[in-house]
């Protein structure tokens, strides 16, 4: 372990306010984990010299061969400065887009974090990312700005140069700081508006109308930002091994010139210079054209030095620099060829980057101890609950994380943000260790006897004349060494065995934090899943319950006993026996009871912690299947511990039995696939094609057709024609008339429905999709309200579904709309989805989904049919049955001739609607669900039919009927109206030469990418691209673009929305400038047509396809003979 032994590392646990957690946080490639390597370098674990070459927590293969982190691993390293010993928790994360969830699990386990920006690249996508999701989790970050080698080496910037450079990088990224804490301000100041207002308007006066500036002027922001000079920022080359902050300049020109170091501390940065007569620092650098100090004192001395090191090489300045330093530098490393060797040598004794850093890191980071109350408190308010609408005991346990107190009467307090695999020969239990002394003194008896014996063996055998005197011994002497032997051997070959069977178990450690308390080997705990709650388990617990105790099962509770405590040490674990507050540790045997993330604690009363932000969406899915058909049951076991090891990605069977994988993507995929043959699954498995996510949608008539040219009317009329003809294909007792309303009557002649589609306004269904948890929510409460049960409702969110509400009616304008937001009879698919239910049947007052609280409403019988039908409609569309977006079914007649008896019986059955919503969820979760679930409530009004003696009806249940009535009444109503496919996008963000420039743009250009926005970045000569690119074209396209610019370009994608596809895929030519653009089969441009077949044939559905007709027709090569 280095220079620091465990002991050391022990001890230093025990003290909160000498503990930092932190993470090193970047957008891709800016050096994270080279700047880790000369932390951990810094302690003895790996060699200075390998330092950056390494990469040490890079501890995968493939993070090592692609040369990008994939997973954060967290790392204990000792400081110590100034008489003060610090422990430092280092958790180094990716930077790439694919791996984002697994920085969110790093920094919720942190108090700070490091921020690298690349000097040269500046603030990225990513840097956005990650310095939004450090100021989500309410941690501190510092500031390294690495690579500054590079704009010496490469862009050969001079001093001065690099001083506005850096200036200018640095308001770059104070500048998304800002806007964050604008934001937070400005959301702040709204909330407390909102309660001044409301407390306003009981007192009856409101005099003021709105004040504009409030709240930003009064809030102090001066700690928030990035400045050399409060310390915060580190300039580094990490691969050098250098790095240093204006305070170490500081103090070392304080001995040397005589100026306080207070005043070289406010004046190194900044515009001020040296005046060499008057011996003064004097303000005013620029305009009077003179070098800042920061030029003069820092920058020049290392330019000096890359000059005399790496482009003169010259050996009698670079020896003349290193006296004059005080530095020793080996002969060696002065003779090698490569000049970064002494380069490093040099610098990393000069300014080392790890004293640098670390510094920064123990002056301006927070302990543990100094958590905020109202990070606590955002950590305990799960969803929609606020802090105070939870239980008092739980708000009690707000002091314990305050206090963050190790104290035995402190309860238990843990986070674990998630589960990472481990070989069960890296667990420090399996490991070999070195032997004691008295082990080795027992092992050379062992071998002493067992020589002797055989030694004994032997001289008898040898001379079996002189037995008499110890004829009654020898013989025994083999015998019990063969004993001996048979049992070592045997129990050996047992050893060997379970050795085999320990090594296929996967070992998972769960990657957590200890908030309060202190965590012991054998303690138990309860561990409370995310859905757990609180005022729930205290109701059901007895008071002052402890998990001793025989308890009540609670949901998403479980009781168990802490098995392993590990102190993680980047690729090494080692054994603890117990973990204080204010620590991450690993925690083993925990596979059981967590599957992704959980809250561990002693006390019932304790919140689980509010979900991880994650920024990524799992949208990448792929079919997989072993080689070999027999191996399906390791493929299971294999892809749910990938499900328990990986924090974002997804596996569910579909409804058509594949084993889907979902990723968030490319590099994601082809890791999780990786890990699922080589360490989970252990086969060969096949994965299909990435399976691309579509939705289907209707669209208003269009006024072009596809050649651009205005719909004349006669093309109308010939649209119209075509529509009559599609009539055609309806079934018999499906009647659609010319404004597209679809009239169906159930086989048993009972009820008629009419249904028409409207295309839902775009800025509607985003803002659906925006709200899906809101209208979830929604749907809890009325579920609740119809079950009769009370729930307290906060008053936010009974705001926030007002503030819904009225911005949906904002967006939904127009006569067609009118009075259509009180009308809503229910959202879809999943009862949360982009598409609505409209409630236009004559003389039907039906209460909206805005009466979700109300419990008496007034409701017809089989209304819950009609919403069934329409979640299954809105489930999987005509096209090619992927779910529906954005489109409204407005039911317009809704007629039922019941007989009276039926109606009767029916409105009777009560509870079987109940029942009957219970099994919606399954309905609409899959499809071959349907008949059993709604046979089933409908059996129970079959049987009651038959008890009063009314006729049985042949088609089966009425509510079943009316269920299919409506989902095919929605079908067609979907198919009347112009239909499209909704394509899912990336954005991407390309950094790029204006060499390459024309490349990236062939490449977007050919797989239908469309760039929206071409920038220069400020003092450098690349371009960034902003574009938009479908899923669908997406696979290969990183590579592609590297490959096509020789790698100095790479983009990252990002889910971004959902667009039309503008082609219509049942598109066929009608007017002769169609045929003469697109020929009689038209079928080679329609990219709609070919994605929508793709889909259908994975699916394996009927796929109508031209073959070739007329083959003759097109053998051109006829004409010659
Ligand atoms: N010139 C120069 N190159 C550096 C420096 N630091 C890192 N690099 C190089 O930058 C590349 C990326 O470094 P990493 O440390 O793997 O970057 P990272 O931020 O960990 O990358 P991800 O984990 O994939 O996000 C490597 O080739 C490093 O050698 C530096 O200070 N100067
Ligand atoms: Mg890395």
């Amino acid at each position: 372990m280095g220079l620091t032994n465990l002991e050391k590392i022990i001890a230093l646990q025990k003290k909160t306010s000498h503990i930092r957690n932190l993470c090193i946080l970047a957008h891709v490639d800016h050096g994270k984990t080279t700047l880790a390597d000369c932390l951990v370098a810094s302690n003895g674990i790996i060699s200075s010299r390998l330092a950056g070459k390494l990469r040490y927590l890079d501890s995968r293969e493939d993070e090592q061969i692609r040369g990008i982190t994939m997973k954060s691993s967290a790392i204990s390293l000792h400081y110590s400065t100034g008489g003060n010993e610090y422990l430092i928790n280092l958790i180094d994360s990716p930077g790439h887009v694919d791996f984002s969830s697994e920085v969110s699990t790093a920094v919720r386990l942190c108090d700070g974090a490091i921020v690298v920006v690349d000097a040269v690249e500046g603030v990225c996508p990513q840097t956005q990312v990650v310095l939004r999701q450090a100021w989500l989790e309410n941690i501190r970050p510092v500031l390294v700005i690495n690579k500054i080698d590079r704009l010496i080496v490469e862009l050969k910037l001079t001093s001065q140069e690099t001083y506005t450079h850096l200036q200018k990088l640095l308001e770059q990224v104070n500048a998304v700081t800002g806007t964050l804490f604008t934001s937070k301000v400005l959301e702040e100041r709204a909330e407390k508006d909102a309660e001044a207002q409301s407390s306003c308007t009981e007192n009856g006066s409101v005099d003021q109308v709105y004040d504009w500036s409030a709240g930003l002027e009064e809030t102090d922001d001066s700690d928030l930002y990035f400045s050399p000079d409060r310390g915060n920022v580190v300039f580094a080359s990490a691969i050098d091994g250098w790095g240093f902050s204006i305070h170490q300049f500081a103090e070392m020109y304080s001995q040397k010139m005589g100026i306080s170091s207070s005043v070289l501390l406010k004046t190194l940065w900044g515009d001020f210079y040296l005046n060499a007569k008057a011996k003064k620092i004097m303000k005013g650098a620029q305009s009077k054209g003179k070098k800042p100090l920061f030029v003069q004192l820092v920058l020049d001395n290392i330019w000096s030095m890359y000059d005399a090191v790496v482009t003169r090489r010259d050996k009698e300045k670079v020896e003349k620099m290193v006296t004059s330093l005080g530095l020793q530098v080996m002969s060696r490393d002065l003779r090698h060829s490569d000049p970064k060797v002494l380069l490093s040598a040099i610098c990393s004794q000069w300014l080392p980057v790890s004293q640098a850093v670390l510094s920064m890191v123990c002056e301006k980071l927070p302990s543990p101890a100094e958590i905020s109350a109202e990070r606590v408190e955002k950590l305990m308010s799960v969803g929609a609950r606020r802090f105070d609408s939870l239980p008092e005991q739980t708000q009690e346990l707000k002091k314990a994380f305050l206090d963050c107190s190790a104290d035995e009467t402190a309860p238990v307090i843990v986070f674990v943000s998630k589960m990472f695999a481990v070989d069960s020969k890296a667990l420090p239990q399996n490991k070999q260790r070195p032997l004691t002394q008295e082990e080795i003194a027992q092992r050379r008896e062992l071998a002493r006897q067992r020589h002797a014996e055989r030694q004994a063996a032997n001289q008898s055998a040898e001379s079996p004349g002189s037995a008499d005197a110890g004829g009654a011994s020898t013989p025994a002497a083999p015998a019990s060494g063969a004993v001996t032997d048979a049992l070592c051997a045997r129990t050996e070959a047992l050893s060997v065995r379970t050795a085999v069977d320990e090594d296929n178990k996967e070992h998972f450690v769960a990657f957590a934090r200890v908030y309060s308390g202190v965590v012991r080997k054998g303690q138990k705990v309860f561990v409370l899943g995310p859905k757990y709650d609180p005022s729930l388990a205290l109701r059901a617990l007895p008071e002052g319950c402890s998990v001793a105790d025989v308890l009540p099962s609670i949901p998403h509770m479980a009781c168990c006993t802490v098995d392993n405590l590990y102190l993680l040490m980047g690729r090494e674990l080692d054994e603890l026996d117990e973990v204080p507050s204010g620590n991450v540790l690993g925690i083993g045997g925990m596979e059981e009871f967590i599957l992704k993330s959980a809250t561990i604690s002693t006390s019932p009363a304790c919140p689980p912690f509010t979900p991880l932000n994650f920024e990524a969406t799992p949208i990448v899915r792929v079919a997989v299947e072993p080689k070999h058909p027999s191996e399906m049951p390791k493929l299971v076991r294999g892809m749910r511990l990938l499900n328990q090891a990986d924090p974002c990605a997804e596996v569910l069977i579909q409804e058509t039995g594949e084993h889907v994988l979902v990723t968030a993507g490319e590099v994601h995929l082809q890791r999780c696939l990786d890990d699922l043959r080589e360490r989970f699954a252990k086969i060969e498995i096949s994965a299909s094609e990435p399976i691309i996510p579509f939705r289907e949608t209707v669209i208003r008539p269009p006024k072009v057709d596809m050649v651009n040219e205005d719909m004349g009317k006669q093309q109308k009329v010939a649209v119209i024609h075509q529509v009559k003809e599609e009539q055609m294909k309806y079934p018999e007792g499906v009647q659609v008339d010319s404004t597209g309303l679809v009239t169906l009557t159930t086989p048993n002649k009972m009820a008629t429905v009419g249904v028409r589609a409207i295309p839902l306004p775009e800025e509607v269904t985003r803002f659906l999709e925006d709200n899906v948890e809101l209208i979830r929510t929604m749907e809890q409460f009325s579920l609740f309200a119809r079950e009769g049960k009370t729930q307290d409702i906060n008053q936010k969110i009974l705001e926030n579904i007002q503030d819904f509400k009225v911005k949906l009616e904002r967006n939904l304008q127009g006569r067609k709309w009118r009075g259509a937001v009180e009308r809503i009879w229910a959202f879809g698919p999943r009862r949360c989805g982009p598409n609505i239910l409209l409630n236009s049947v004559e003389g039907y007052h039906r209460p909206s989904v805005w009466h979700c609280l109300e419990r008496e409403a007034e409701i017809r019988d089989f209304d819950n049919s009609i919403a069934s039908g329409f979640q299954l409609a809105t489930l999987s569309g005509p096209m090619c049955e992927e779910p529906l977006m954005g489109v409204c079914f407005s039911v317009e007649t809704w007629d039922m001739k019941l007989s009276a008896a039926l109606a009767q019986q029916d409105s009777i059955d009560k509870d079987s609607q109940a029942a009957e919503h219970n099994n919606d969820d399954q309905i609409e979760s899959s499809d071959p669900h349907e008949t059993n679930a709604s046979s089933a409530s409908s059996n129970r009004s079959r049987s009651r039919a038959e008890a009063s003696g009314s006729s049985v009806d042949c088609y089966g249940p009425f509510s079943g009927q009316l269920i299919a009535a409506m989902k095919e009444t929605c079908r067609y109503a979907f198919q009347a109206k112009p239909q499209r496919l909704m394509a899912a996008m990336y954005t991407c963000e390309i950094m790029a030469t204006a060499e390459v420039l024309g490349r990236v743009y062939a490449v977007l250009s050919k797989r239908e990418g469309r760039v929206l926005q071409e920038e220069m970045k400020e003092g450098t000569d690349m371009f960034i691209i902003k574009a938009v690119l479908p899923v669908a074209e997406s696979f290969g396209f990183a590579d592609e673009i590297r490959k096509r610019t020789s790698g100095l370009a790479s983009p990252q994608l990002v889910f971004s929305h959902w667009e039309v596809i503008s082609s219509d895929p049942f598109w066929v030519p009608t007017t002769e400038e169609e045929y003469l653009h697109f020929g009689e089969k038209a079928d080679s441009s329609n990219q709609a047509l070919k994605y929508m077949n793709a889909v259908r044939r994975r699916k394996g559905l009927y796929v109508e396809e031209k073959i070739v007709e007329h083959a003759e027709k097109q053998r051109t090569l006829s004409k010659n003979k």
